[in-house]
């Protein structure tokens, strides 16, 4: 008997990523202009900035740069999260990070399903922002009750979908066309839905504790709520925005605009208000689905994500109330304290690079006594080795509740607070989240002791 063949989860990844996009697109129509508007300033940015291009493209960055994007979607049970854990798996997708996003006034908490190796990040780095509802944080008895029973009934996955799920889990993979009928499954899960599950006046009242708890609980799936493909120059696509008929938001969440990027900045045009049918047949209206984009620069180590936050709160108390163009000159003003060019950030420890032997290096390769120089600065001052600065795969929680909150009409509940349990969360989705300043540390790591190897080999 023939072995069947199994595509590679980096391959479903990428077949699921660009199906999601066109099922948005087809859902959200301003999402496909946004994507346009997108592409358009990337291809000026590189025509422009011929060294930025040039330096894409050595990183690997380029080529991903088209298919890059992520979503989010929110689920109100622990066997909704560990199942879509398992879904996520078949597309070679991990539960990394772990985000309190009580602390901003929204009843949730969060990972974010992604790849890991560099080899997967490279080919799509697709990324799912996945926040569980916290009914332990809602005030109201009755109406934790209620959210609770409604959410027990329902099923967000189709039968065959489950059952795909667990044949890759037994198998070891999927064929082509398992592949194929696994997407069309899966998406069911992440469809908008017209029709609400409830009826109009248990929406209002679940909408009235907190409008994140009615998009959970009163609809027959966590419906993608939004797509962020990646810019290189988020100022000029928020400048444009108005230009195609959309409305962004005030201002571009983040660091603010510098040489070296850091970290991840992002905005997004408000989310629509849609009509929708209760059960009963009333009509009424929901919003939640929206548009975003993001520019993303370099991950930081845990002393340069100490600045970060620091500089961050301070211009966060001169800001408020502030249109974007003062808004980002404050915040350059405040981040003058942080180096902006790559070499600044690596000599000082503040960033993450991925180091690689330079033309000379690889010449010089084997030829090196063992016991050798090891260290890279010395390394890189003799001109073999070269530092890349390694691009931030995740996301930023105080940035997510910026986003939280402009589309949810600034629904921050300050008695939810103080309230991280990672414990719990792991405990709902089954496994531990990975933690990603490790993900990094590890990445750099294992690039140097590679270049140590090469430079040491013995020849012959
Ligand atoms: C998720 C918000 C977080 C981001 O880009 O920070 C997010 C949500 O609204 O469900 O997507
Ligand atoms: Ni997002």
């Amino acid at each position: 008997m023939t072995q069947p063949v199994f595509l590679s989860t980096n391959d479903v990844r990428d077949r699921f990523s660009k199906a999601m996009s066109a099922m948005y697109q087809a859902e959200v129509p301003q999402y496909g202009t946004l994507l346009e508007l997108v592409e358009r300033v990337n291809q000026e940015t590189l025509n422009q900035q011929p060294e930025l291009q040039r330096r894409l493209e050595a990183q690997g960055e380029l080529a991903r740069l088209s298919v890059e994007r992520h979503g989010a979607i929110r689920v109100g049970t622990a066997a909704e999260l560990s199942m879509l854990r398992r879904l996520f798996a078949v597309m070679g997708m991990y539960p990394v990070g772990y985000y309190d996003l009580s602390e901003a006034g929204v009843p949730v908490h969060s990972t974010a399903f992604r790849p890991i190796e560099d080899d997967a990040l490279a080919m799509n780095p697709f990324r799912v922002f996945t926040s569980l509802l916290r009914l332990e944080l809602i005030e109201s008895e009755s109406m934790r009750q209620c959210a609770d029973e409604i959410l027990t009934k329902r099923d967000i996955f189709t039968p065959e979908a489950r059952a795909l799920i667990e044949r890759h889990e037994t198998q070891g993979g999927l064929t082509s066309e398992e592949t194929e009928q696994f997407i069309k499954e899966a998406l069911e899960t992440f469809r908008w839905h017209q029709d609400a599950t409830v009826d109009l006046d248990t929406y209002h009242a679940l909408h009235d504790e907190h409008r994140l708890i009615a998009d959970v609980v009163c609809f027959r799936g966590p419906h993608i709520n939004h797509l962020t493909p990646r810019t290189l120059n988020i100022d000029e696509v928020q400048r444009r925005m108005p230009d195609v008929g959309m409305n962004p938001k005030a201002v571009i969440e983040g660091p603010p605009p510098r040489e070296c990027p850091i970290l991840l900045r992002q905005t997004s045009f408000k989310a629509l208000e849609e009509s929708i049918r209760f059960a009963g047949n009333a009509q009424g209206t929901h919003t939640a689905r929206f548009g975003e984009i993001e520019q993303r620069g370099v991950a930081l180590t845990p002393k340069g994500r100490a600045l970060y936050d620091q500089l961050l709160n301070e211009g966060r108390k001169q800001t408020a109330g502030l249109d974007n163009e003062a808004h980002q000159a404050v915040m350059k003003n405040v981040f003058a304290k942080f180096p902006d060019s790559d070499e600044a950030m690596r000599r000082e420890g503040l960033a993450y690079f991925h180091y690689h032997l330079t033309d000379a290096g690889k010449a010089a390769s084997g030829g090196m006594e063992a016991g050798m120089e090891t260290d890279m600065d010395t390394l890189i001052a003799k001109g073999l080795v070269e530092a890349q600065p390694i691009t931030y795969e995740d996301f930023l929680p105080v940035s997510a509740a910026g986003i939280f909150q402009s589309n949810l009409g600034g629904g921050e509940n300050e008695a939810y607070a103080g309230n991280a349990n990672r414990d719990a969360f792991e405990e709902a989705l089954g496994v531990p989240v990975t933690d990603e300043l490790s993900l990094y540390a590890e990445r750099e790591q294992a690039s140097k002791e590679s270049i140590v190897r090469s430079l040491n080999k013995t020849v012959g």
